[in-house]
């Protein structure tokens, strides 16, 4: 599929991510949510796409902006939903009732971590899941969704 100026991919992040770069360096690293976004933006420039870049802490706003991510025909979405990748049926289901591409991304590898983290309900809805690479996994997620849309990098 030929890129468009108008395709734009949704960057969903979820509870406590607002605070990344403040504390837990040696698992969530020194990068803030303003740099992931930035890295998310520069990365889908490269293919010609637009990074719209949420975050909540609320369950229910996230269910919004993937509903909101169909309304507007986004081409994808990256999704770390944090914690509510555990235990959010509801953020399964409006991914599963979108059809959207999407890529789950977390940012530090949750099978090494407590067994509550080894579950994803996210993961189920999405076509492939990063975990681990700190925030390249972000830029990973990005350069992946795009293969799988069909989008090149611009020369
Ligand atoms: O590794 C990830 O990206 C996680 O999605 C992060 C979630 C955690 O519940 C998941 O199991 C894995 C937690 C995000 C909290 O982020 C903070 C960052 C800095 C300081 C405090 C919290």
């Amino acid at each position: 599929m030929a890129s468009s100026p108008d395709q734009t991919i949704y960057v969903l992040n979820g509870p406590n991510l607002n605070m990344l770069g403040t504390r837990e360096p040696e698992t969530y690293g020194h990068a803030t949510l303003a740099d992931v976004e930035k890295l998310c933006r520069e990365s889908a420039a490269q293919f010609g796409l637009k990074a719209d870049c949420r975050q909540s802490n609320h369950e229910g706003e996230l269910v919004d902006f993937i509903h909101e991510a169909h309304a507007k025909k986004a081409a994808g979405i990256i999704i770390n939903a944090g914690a509510y990748s555990h235990t959010s049926i509801a953020l399964h289901d409006a991914l599963k009732a979108v059809q959207i591409p999407t890529v789950e991304v977390h940012i530090s590898n949750i099978y090494t971590r407590e067994s509550f983290r080894h579950h994803s309900f996210t993961a189920m809805a999405a076509f492939a899941s990063l975990c681990g690479f700190g925030i390249e996994g972000y830029r990973l997620a990005i350069n992946g969704l795009a293969a799988k849309i069909g989008v090149k990098a611009k020369a």
